[in-house]
């Protein structure tokens, strides 16, 4: 079976393809479809932007598609950066980079600069969906509780990774190795959910 993963982020592509070695699958990204433009995330929800990406590689390329949409909601900000995580700072370009993902982690500490730690809470949330050429699809989720940090540490992982304390040993997410990280994460766990509906999800698929 040849899965495409629905996404152009290379920290996610990294994370997913640990996940799903072994399971036998041909794992495309979406390098291998260079026709396929960017793809609008109009939604208000992680599951809308999810089952988007899933459904329009899947018409576009008719392989089973696989989309990661996630995120960081941070409670002091009322769940912002939430769905537009990866575009948080482009009002900022003022901010030092080089990579939109420094100047998204900027803006964060900034934004949390008068908030004391007992406030500094927030989770990682992902919804992963799978879609078929013929529309049939699943979904599932994953979190992960955490706090946000005043100090980067860690140079593994993407996105806020640095900022992200995991309250399982105080470490934070980029000091985590891969399958480290894959055990605990939002990504991880939503995949895991999402492969357990697999077999179901198969034989609707293929009758
Ligand atoms: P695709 O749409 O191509 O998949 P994207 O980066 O635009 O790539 P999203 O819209 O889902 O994907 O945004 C996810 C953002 O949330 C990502 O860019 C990071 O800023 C953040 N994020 C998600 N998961 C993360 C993780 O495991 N570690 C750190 N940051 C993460």
């Amino acid at each position: 079976t040849t899965i495409v993963l629905a996404t152009r982020n290379k920290g996610k592509i990294a994370e997913l393809e640990h996940l799903l070695a072994g399971y036998g699958l041909t794992v495309l990204g979406l390098d291998a479809f260079p026709e396929i433009g960017e793809i609008e995330e109009d939604g208000v929800t992680f599951e809308e932007n999810s089952l988007k990406k899933a459904r329009t590689v899947a018409e576009l390329t008719g392989h089973i598609a696989v989309a990661d949409d996630s995120g960081l909601e941070v409670d002091a900000l009322g769940g912002a950066p939430g769905v537009y995580s990866a575009r948080y700072s482009d009002d900022r370009p003022d901010l030092p980079g080089p990579s939109i993902d420094d100047r998204n982690n900027q803006k964060l500490l900034e934004a949390l600069a008068p908030v004391q730690e007992a406030e500094r809470t927030g989770r990682f949330r992902c919804v992963m969906s799978a879609c078929a050429p013929d529309g049939a699809h699943i979904v599932a989720e994953g979190a992960w509780e955490g706090r946000i940090a005043r100090d980067f540490k860690g140079g593994n992982g993407f996105g806020y990774d640095p900022l992200f304390i995991d309250p399982a040993d105080g470490r934070h997410s980029a000091e985590l190795p891969k399958d480290e990280k894959n055990r605990r994460s939002h990504r991880g766990k939503a995949l895991r959910a999402l492969l357990a509906q697999w077999p179901d999800f198969w034989r609707r698929v293929n009758g």
